[in-house]
C-alpha cells in the first residue's frame, strides 16, 4: 500500500497528524502509548526473561556482554517473543498492533521481536538503515521501539535524521565489500549528522521508525539502565527478497487484518545483505565485529 492508501483508511489510535507525520520525516514517537497495567506486565516479563538468562542452559538468543571485572550480564534477548508469552501477547495485539496498522496498512505482518537491556556502559550502534537486513519489496517495514523505563539525554537513546527514509540507501558493506551491517566508512560523508534528532521519552512511549530512515544509538552514560521492546511488522504485502536474520517462530504472522495474495512491489535497488541462512545463530553485532577485526 502506498502512504496515500493507508491514510485513506480509518486510523485506529494515531490521528492524521501523526500518521502524515511519519509518512513526512521517518519516524514517530508516541507518548505514553502503554497504560501502568501494561508496562507492569512487561517489567515482569523482561524480569522473567533475566532469570531464564542466568540459567546454564540459556536459549542461544540471549546474548552476554563481558565486564571488565569478567563478570557477564545480558545484553540482549532476540526473538524475545519467543521466550515468553507476555512479550508475544503484547507485540501481538493493541496498541502495538493498532499503532502499527496506523502505519501500514490494515493488513500487519510480524517479522521480529527482541529486548535491548542496554546497562550503563552499554555500548550503542553507528548509523544503520534496517531495509538493508531484509530487502523487501516495498518500504513498509517499521520497527517499534517501547520505552520500558523513562529515557533521558545521557542513556543513549535512539536518534534519527528526519526525512532520510526518503532518501538514498548507503552501502552498509565497506569499500572492499565485507558486509559490515552499518553505514561504511567510504559514504558516511553523505549523512547530515547535524540534522540528527535524540529520541527520549516516559516510560511507555513507542518510537515507530521507518526502514529507511537512517539511525543509531549511543552508549548509555548513565547510571540506570535502558530497557526497550523491539518489534518490527509489516504490511501483509510485503515479501523479502533476503529473509531476515532472526528466525522466530511468529515470523511473518498476520497480528491485524488478514493475508493477501497480493504483493506490493516498488521499483528499487537494494543490495544483498549475506545469506542469513548460512549463518545459523548469528548476531548482526557479532558480524559487525568480525568486520571490524
Ligand atoms: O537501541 C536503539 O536505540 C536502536 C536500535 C536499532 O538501531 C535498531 O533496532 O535498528
Amino acid at each position: 500500500m502506498t502512504p496515500e492508501e493507508i491514510l485513506s483508511h480509518r486510523p485506529r489510535i494515531l490521528s492524521q497528524a501523526q500518521r502524515e507525520f511519519f509518512f513526512a520525516q521517518g519516524y514517530l514517537l508516541v507518548e505514553r502509548a502503554l497504560d501502568a497495567g501494561q508496562l507492569e506486565r512487561l517489567r515482569s516479563a523482561l524480569a522473567a526473561l533475566e532469570a531464564r538468562g542466568e540459567e546454564p542452559e540459556h536459549p542461544a538468543d540471549f546474548e552476554f556482554e563481558t565486564l571488565p571485572d569478567g563478570g557477564r550480564r545480558l545484553r540482549q534477548v532476540l526473538c524475545a517473543a519467543d521466550y515468553h508469552p507476555e512479550v508475544w501477547s503484547y507485540v501481538s495485539s493493541a496498541p502495538m498492533t493498532d499503532i502499527a496498522a496506523d502505519l501500514v496498512g490494515p493488513n500487519v505482518q510480524f517479522r521480529e521481536s527482541g529486548v535491548s537491556f542496554k546497562s550503563p556502559g552499554g555500548r550503542g550502534f553507528d548509523w544503520h538503515q534496517d531495509i538493508v537486513f531484509f530487502p523487501s519489496s516495498n518500504r513498509s517495514p517499521i520497527m517499534t521501539l517501547t520505552f520500558v523505563e523513562d529515557v533521558a539525554p545521557d542513556m543513549g537513546p535512539t536518534r534519527v535524521i528526519p526525512g532520510s527514509h526518503l532518501g538514498e540507501v548507503f552501502d552498509h558493506y565497506d569499500a572492499g565489500g565485507n558486509w559490515l551491517g552499518l553505514i561504511g566508512e567510504h559514504v558516511k560523508h553523505r549523512i547530515p549528522v547535524a540534522e540528527s534528532v535524540e529520541m527520549t521519552g516516559p516510560a511507555g512511549s513507542v518510537l515507530v521508525t521507518s526502514c529507511g530512515i537512517v539511525h543509531a544509538a549511543g552508549e548509555n552514560r548513565a547510571s540506570r539502565r535502558r530497557p526497550m521492546v523491539l518489534a518490527g511488522y509489516a504490511s501483509a504485502d510485503t515479501v523479502s527478497f533476503a529473509g531476515v536474520p532472526y528466525r522466530s517462530r511468529y515470523r511473518w504472522r498476520i497480528v491485524a487484518g488478514e493475508a493477501t495474495r497480493e504483493i506490493h512491489s516498488d521499483a528499487q535497488r537494494l543490495k544483498m545483505p549475506p545469506d542469513w541462512d548460512s549463518h545459523e545463530g548469528i548476531r548482526i553485532d557479532d558480524l559487525v565485529q568480525q568486520a571490524k577485526a
